[in-house]
């Protein structure tokens, strides 16, 4: 092998490796998805979907049981469900049955299925400017 030939080599491993650590780095900082408006999690029989999710302040979320037992959305701890206040539909949701409540208060949720603690969902509310 030349050393030209080489050289080229060696310039190409650089850049693709450069390309490589660039791909990374905005996979790496750019943020989750932060969402708007109405905004929906599907309550399965194995759990939350997404598990976690990002929204701005006032934002509607919509549960909807996707399963095919009941499920019931509400706020840690369980079984008091009082650190958001609210955040209980105070019963279980049928299959095909949603529920929908606004995040008012900025700070990170924890959430369980009441009817399966194990099941657990954490919403992250963000103010408008964030
Ligand atoms: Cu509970």
């Amino acid at each position: 092998m030349k050393i030209q030939d080489a050289r080229g080599h060696l310039r190409e491993i650089v850049i693709g490796a450069g390309a490589l650590i660039a791909v990374l780095a905005v996979y790496m900082f750019s943020g989750p998805t932060v969402y708007s408006g109405v905004t929906e999690v599907s309550m399965r029989d194995d759990g939350f979907s997404p598990a976690v999710i990002h929204v701005t302040r006032g934002t509607r979320v919509r549960f909807f049981n996707e399963g095919s037992f009941w499920h019931w959305p509400a706020s840690d701890p369980h079984p008091t469900h009082d650190r958001y206040f609210g955040l209980d539909p105070l019963r279980g949701l049928a299959p095909h049955e949603a529920w929908v409540f606004a995040f008012d208060v900025v700070g990170t949720w924890g959430m369980h299925d009441h009817l399966d603690p194990s099941l657990r969902l954490r919403v992250v509310v963000v103010g408008d400017s964030e």
